[in-house]
């Protein structure tokens, strides 16, 4: 196969001169530097004959007819976006965005009153993040359907995301951490959601006050293990291993006969602190980081965990009051893994690994380094009988090393440029994406023999096969990820999306079956059975339910109530009219609260919200469901009101006025509704009440 560096057109390299010799030659001078740049640039290597490579019957086997159903829910991260898409699999149909870690004007996610605790942070109030890495929720290793977790790298959290509602219920804040991007990963019955930070910081109760390059010594690595309540999914911090200053990159559980283990990649052993590009990619050899955490659960329970001072946010949302609550905790138990002999151990891992991935059977685990000319396979026993053995090569700021060779179940040689992340399917093969070298290669767990490669576009983040990461991965499907769009799609300016590729995997040859572009940046995705999920769906809230503590049931418990300046609208939306719909009295310096009741009883039929001048969103008010608007008028004048969403032939009725006057002002609080509305005749009476 061959490759075009770009911008020196005429150099054509094939992959084994861009193996080893040029890793090799590249060591500490600037040329190296360059060369390096060049070859992880974005589009540094693109492969010939971009066209169609769509052949035969590939149409149909994506193709979903029109009031059929997909097989899978696909659930893709949005990077940047910070939310997560649901996607049809295989029709490559978006089904939804569910908004995680950034606000969403569009359903008022982080505008409306009830959904801004959501966001709350040690720092006050953060309306963004970058989602990376999915993980659904397992039982017995095999996914459940019950949750979705999500991380936040930037500003430290997880998300859970509940499958009946396809809503963010709970977001967690992770102290003493840098940047959440080893996250989140999941033991097989979820007991835990692990969460390792990227950048090493210095611990929260510790001054940070110090020189950048007094990192070795002051700087830590820390790893969160979530507890994940079986009967809610409430998150919490059961504990925290404090590790050396590396930066953790992906990690992944044990199952089967690993249960009990994870495993982290690891780079920048070197614990650099500038020019990581050259300054972390020193070493021949980086590490994954082996976790007995069965271990560090008996050292949580006999007490020898230390409590350290901290703060962070646990924001849960209530499905009752349709309400979050963020509460700011104070405390974690911290386990410093070099105190601890058993508990940690490092194994050699060529070179500055990213994914880390362990095989259905449990027994292997595949370190990705992006700057490796091949992809190491660890042997789960034979780092059993390492650690029995004793067989170390020395130790890492206390943690023992083992040998290389004494955990190597084998080398898969020459799979491609920039191995990053493997799936497995259920015929004993694994899949890694080739960043560099923009491809997928198929090889063999057992003989490590590569079997097939298959080009993508362009640059291959993460791939997916459902269930791939589970004990029962599937062996239909694969995705691939893709940084780059390129040309694959009409020209939209300088900005496109990125976009992922389907490829049918049920052959022995894969074959790319459909592109289609996503929200944001995809990293990782999972996906579920739609058998497993779409009986479970919400389809509305019942109001009898409904515990908001501003709720309006019916019209008839519409009404408006002044507290001091705070101004409280107890409004109802059902088709097609808003209860109360003329509202005076509202003067120059109130707070104006919307709390806005869907009445309707029926699967989508949502009603929107928004009143003119408001400096937040719209909301987007479910079935049930109860959500505030928060509008602070700026000036006298007269402002109309309206629901947002098409809900019906006289939707454009559905609309309303509020009359602002100055401060001062003695015009009295009244609302009232109309009779001239359809079906409103019994219940909307035009009402008066004086001003309090
Ligand atoms: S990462 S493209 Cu943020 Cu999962 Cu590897
Ligand atoms: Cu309700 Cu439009």
């Amino acid at each position: 196969m061959a490759f075009i560096l770009r911008g020196k057109q005429t150099s054509i390299l094939t992959n084994s001169q861009l193996n080893l010799p040029i890793m090799k030659s590249i060591k500490h001078n600037m040329l190296g530097l360059a060369a390096l740049a060049l070859l992880f640039s974005m589009d540094a290597c693109k492969p010939k004959n971009v066209g169609s490579a769509v052949s035969g019957d590939a149409a149909s086997k994506t193709y979903v007819a029109p009031g059929k159903y997909d097989e899978y829910y696909n659930f893709v991260s949005g990077g940047f976006s910070g939310q997560l898409a649901v996607y049809g699999i295989p029709s490559g149909r978006l089904l939804r965005v569910i908004p995680v870690f950034s606000v969403d004007p569009e359903k008022g996610w982080g505008y409306s009153e009830e959904t801004k605790p959501m966001l709350n942070t040690s720092h006050g109030q953060v309306p963004w993040d970058d989602l990376h890495h999915v993980a659904l929720s397992q039982t017995n290793g095999e996914i459940d359907g019950r949750w979705v977790f999500g991380n936040g790298n930037n500003t430290p959290r997880v998300a859970r995301i509940d499958l009946s509602t396809f809503r963010t219920t709970e977001i967690l804040e992770l102290p003493n951490s840098g940047g959440n991007h080893s996250s989140p990963f999941l033991t097989e019955n979820t007991e835990y959601v692990i969460a390792g930070t990227r950048f090493s910081v210095p611990p929260d109760d510790k001054n940070g006050d110090v020189p950048i390059n007094t990192y070795k010594q002051n700087f830590k690595g820390t790893i969160s293990f979530i507890s994940v309540d079986k009967t809610n999914g409430n998150m919490d911090i059961a504990f925290q291993l404090q590790c050396p200053g590396v930066n953790f990159d992906l990690s992944h559980a044990g199952k089967g006969k690993s249960h009990g283990w994870f495993f982290f990649s690891c780079y920048n052993t070197e614990q650099a602190n500038t020019l990581l590009e050259v300054n972390a990619s020193k070493r021949d050899k980086d590490f994954i980081m082996a976790v007995n955490w069965k271990k560090a659960e008996e050292l949580i329970k006999a007490g020898k965990g230390r409590k350290q001072a901290v703060k962070y946010a646990s924001n849960r949302f209530d499905e009752k009051t349709h309400t979050a609550v963020s509460t700011i905790k104070t405390e974690v138990t911290v386990i410093d893994v070099k105190d601890f002999p058993e508990l940690v151990y490092m194994i050699p891992c060529p070179k500055s690994p990213h994914g880390c991935d362990v095989d259905p059977s449990g027994e292997y685990i595949v370190g990705s380094g992006k700057l490796a000319a091949l992809i190491p396979v660890f042997s789960f026993d034979k780092i059993q009988k390492a650690i029995a053995d004793k067989a170390f090569e020395g130790e890492y700021e206390g943690i023992p090393v083992i040998k290389y060779e004494a955990a190597l179940h084998g080398e898969v040689k020459k799979p491609g440029l920039g191995p990053l992340h493997t799936e497995f399917d259920d015929k004993g093969n694994a899949y890694t994406s080739m960043f560099v070298s923009s491809e997928v290669v198929k090889w063999n767990i057992k003989d490590l023999k590569v079997l097939d490669r298959v080009p993508t576009y362009y640059s291959v983040g993460h791939l997916m096969i459902p269930g791939g990461d589970s004990k029962k991965p599937t062996g239909k499907y694969l995705i691939a990820y893709n940084k780059i769009t390129k040309d694959r799609f009409l020209p939209t300016g300088p900005e496109l999306s990125q976009s992922a590729q389907l490829y049918d995997i049920s052959g022995d040859k894969m074959q790319l079956i459909l592109d289609y572009p996503t929200i944001g940046e995809p990293h990782y995705a999972q996906a579920v059975a739609a058998a497993t999920l779409r009986d479970k769906s919400v389809k509305f809230f019942k109001i009898e339910a409904n515990e908001h503590p501003y709720v309006a049931k019916g019209e008839g418990q519409a009404k408006v109530v002044r507290e001091g300046n705070k101004v409280h609208v107890y409004l109802t939306l059902i088709r097609s009219h808003l209860t109360p719909d003329n509202i005076e009295g509202v003067k120059m310096g109130d707070e104006v609260y919307f709390h806005t009741t869907n009445l309707e009883q029926d699967w989508d039929v949502p009603h929107g919200f928004a009143i003119k001048g408001a400096l937040n969103a719209e909301l987007l008010v479910m079935p049930g469901e109860t959500t505030t608007l928060k509008w602070v008028p700026d000036k006298v004048g007269m402002f109309p009101m309206y629901c947002t969403d098409f809900c019906s032939a006289l939707h454009q009725e559905m609309s309303g006025y509020v009359r602002v006057s100055p401060a001062g002002s003695n015009v009295p609080l009244s609302f009232s509704t109309g009779t001239n509305m359809p079906k409103t005749d019994t219940t909307a009476k035009s009402k008066v009440t004086a001003a309090k």
